[in-house]
């Protein structure tokens, strides 16, 4: 055997290791004995803590493995249609690593001048935040990771609902209309604290704010215990003068509507499909340090819709940084473990362009 060769088989070797790392899916697509839960196989209704009107839980003594079979798969889609999501839940953390956060602005009962632009912030515990998979191609579709502090890997996003005549509203809001929302992708001040700027504030009303704490994959996050503090926080507050403009990051603002279509155009490209728009990882595909492309990103002017997955990237940062109108909900920003000078330049970056 040449050198060339070697090289190549060692290669291809390396390549074979990285893939097996990245894909964390031991036994193929067969179900190994090892895994299969047990608990699964009761249905509960002769089992110590059973109560009169219980519902008897679905059994399965094969971990579900099959349960989406002739459903629409959720297939890592937000489908609005609805569909079956075959992905394990994941890692949860220990009792003593629950989640747990507060916004501490707005406060509750605060008074918001309409039309100015001001800060969502949320102190949050026991999360890892700044892990953020892209939400267009690869939603629910990887389980929730716990870090080797125990603390879940991931994000939150805060939604804002105008709750109408009042603060205090008799009929639930509609989940389809937002006046804001934000996926808030990056790690914060380090020490939990993270923000959303709501650039040119709200119309005059009155509103709720709310975190949805999320895991990388978006799922929100799956906790070890039923008897606990919620994992989100919401806060009720009035905008008040004669501000009427719609803010861009809302449901029927400019950027709530590219990013539903994005959403829309990923359903129609199918899974796998590599991002049609161009962006600045497309070129560089083959990311074998895990140095971020965010520099060659930091320039680019994307229109909005490339979210930049390089295909080989070897799962240590690909930083996603295309600088697009996508922070609305930062969808696809940010995937893996993104190199500190990744981390710094999409900080810095940011900071610019925030809306
Ligand atoms: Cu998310």
């Amino acid at each position: 055997m040449n050198i060339k060769s070697l090289l190549a088989t060692a290669s291809l070797f390396t390549l074979a290791l990285v893939q097996a790392q990245n894909n964390n899916d031991a036994g193929g697509t067969t179900l190994d004995p090892a895994v299969v839960q047990a608990g699964s196989g009761v249905d509960g209704l002769n089992s110590l803590g059973v109560d009169a009107g219980q519902t008897a839980s679905l059994t399965s003594n094969n971990n579900f493995i099959n349960f989406c079979k002739g459903k629409t798969l959720t297939n890592g889609f937000q489908n609005t249609a609805g569909s079956c999501n075959g992905i394990v839940m994941g890692q949860i953390p220990a009792k003593s690593n629950m989640v747990t956060c507060v916004i501490t602005n707005p406060q509750n009962g605060a008074s918001v001048e309409s039309g100015q632009t001001f800060n969502i912030t949320v102190q949050v515990l026991n999360l890892n935040p700044g892990s953020f998979t892209n939400a267009a191609a690869t939603y629910y579709a990887a389980p929730q990771v716990v870090n080797p502090n125990g603390n879940v890997e991931g994000h939150t996003h805060v939604t804002v609902q105008d709750t109408g005549s009042n603060l205090n509203p008799t009929q639930p809001m509609d989940p389809t209309v937002f006046a804001f929302f934000k996926g808030i992708n990056d790690k914060g001040n380090g020490a939990g604290t993270l923000s959303a700027v709501v650039t040119g504030g709200l119309p005059a009303g009155n509103y709720r704010v709310c975190t949805l704490t999320s895991a990388s994959n978006h799922q929100p996050v799956v906790m070890p215990v039923a008897q606990r503090g919620a994992q989100d926080d919401c806060v009720r507050f009035t905008v008040t003068g004669n501000g009427k403009t719609v803010n861009d990051a809302a449901s029927d603002g400019a950027k709530g509507k590219a990013t539903a279509a994005q959403i829309a155009q990923a359903i129609t490209l199918g899974p796998g499909a590599p991002n049609p728009g161009g962006n600045a990882n497309a070129g560089q595909a083959a990311n074998a340090n895990g140095n971020a492309n965010s520099t060659a990103a930091a320039t680019n002017g994307n229109a909005g819709n490339g979210n930049g997955k390089g295909k080989g990237n070897n799962g240590k940062g690909n930083e996603n940084n295309n600088g697009n109108g996508n922070d609305q909900n930062g969808e696809g920003k940010g995937q893996g473990k993104a190199s500190r000078l990744a981390r710094l330049v999409r900080l810095a970056r940011r900071r610019q362009l925030v809306f």
